[in-house]
């Protein structure tokens, strides 16, 4: 992948009191440790940036940090202040991927969805503004949108959220805004819609949907579809999602502050489909097994992404079939045992 901008570093200073930070301009990357927060992590790093990470290994692993050894790393929880005061001292623009993700995760214990997510967040802003962090990045998710039938989801439908997961991450969206509009702090919202690749935990019961087939289908082992798998995605390769990420910390104030927009393809597919072409690259013979659809689940989620392009100039690079068939390659090679 190629990163042909940088930001921050290059600019001038506007101000006396600001030389010292735009000369040396850290970025903060929360949830360093997880499959979005390294790859955002790992991007930055090799454009010759500063940068600084953040990670409670709730979700994280460590084995997710090798390779971002030049990175400056804080093991600590962004429910407490204390810690999200010690990440942003310094910092120009924070990368907010830290989270408790999962819909069944968030079913199964609210609680700690809601003080990962959405208490995490707001002490995350208060240190950032009190430490005169420029602009934060954040992370939704396309869940905000809810079960409604419309397709393709547009940033102008108004949410419903239907797990308490989707609350918490809608919740620090509006946090982001709030921020803006009353502190004058940047912020940028990109509502993510299923990311997957390299990195991605396969591990859990609550790790994304093609981690777990990748993993299960790779090693033989039958995979479970919850519901009559032609419930559709929109599947997001990891390296779009960072490079969105990358163009919205470059994107202009006036155009992106404030603002919140999706993050995908424009495309999407079911888990049937998904599970063929999985069956291809991996070479499993064998048939999904069915059970019953989880609670809080969504039927079909598909983006508009004409904001991200107009507002960031954002297209995907890399399409679902060459993103997975980089996945499985990972994955086959041993990555995230
Ligand atoms: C939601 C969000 C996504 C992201 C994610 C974080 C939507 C549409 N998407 O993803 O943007 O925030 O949460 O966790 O809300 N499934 C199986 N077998 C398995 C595992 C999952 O069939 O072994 C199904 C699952 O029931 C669902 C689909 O696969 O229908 C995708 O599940 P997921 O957990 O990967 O992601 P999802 O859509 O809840």
């Amino acid at each position: 992948m190629e990163y042909p901008f940088r930001c921050g570093l290059t600019r001038m200073p506007t101000d006396s009191s600001k030389i010292g930070r735009d000369i040396l301009s850290i970025y903060l990357v929360t949830g360093a440790a997880g499959f979005i927060g390294r790859s955002i992590a790992a991007a930055l790093l090799a454009r010759g940036e500063t940068v600084r990470g953040i990670d409670n290994f709730s979700t994280g692993r460590r084995s997710n940090l090798v390779g971002l050894e030049s990175m400056e790393f804080i093991e600590g929880d962004l429910a407490e202040p204390a810690a999200c005061a010690r990440a942003c001292a310094g910092v120009e623009f924070v990368f907010h991927e830290a989270a408790l993700a999962s819909v069944p995760r968030s079913v199964a214990d609210p609680v700690a969805t809601n003080v990962a997510c959405v208490d995490a967040t707001l002490n995350l802003l208060v240190a950032a503004r009190a430490a005169g962090v420029r602009r934060v990045v954040y992370a939704g998710s396309s869940s905000a949108y809810g079960d409604t039938p419309t397709l393709p989801k547009h940033e102008g439908m108004l949410p419903g959220p239907i797990s308490p997961y989707a609350v918490a991450k809608l919740a620090g969206e509006h946090y982001m805004g709030a921020f803006s509009r009353v502190y004058g702090l940047e912020t940028v919202v990109l509502r993510y819609f299923n990311v997957f690749g390299p990195y991605q935990d396969p591990t859990s019961h609550y790790s994304g949907v093609l981690a777990i087939f990748c993993r299960r289908m790779l090693a033989g082992e039958q995979p479970t579809i919850y519901g009559d798998g032609e419930q559709s995605r929109d599947f997001t390769y990891i390296d779009n999602v960072v490079r969105g990420n990358l163009l919205a910390a470059a994107a202009r104030a006036e155009k992106v502050s404030g603002r919140m927009m999706n993050l995908a393809t424009g495309n999407r597919i079911t888990l049937n489909q998904t599970f063929e072409i999985l069956s291809g690259l991996t070479g499993y013979s064998g048939k999904p097994a069915y059970e019953p659809p989880r609670s809080g689940d969504i039927r079909d989620s598909l983006a508009d992404i004409s904001l991200a392009r107009e507002l960031l100039g954002y297209t995907p690079q890399v399409d679902f079939r060459e993103g997975l068939r980089r996945t499985v390659e990972w994955y086959r090679s041993g990555g995230g045992n």
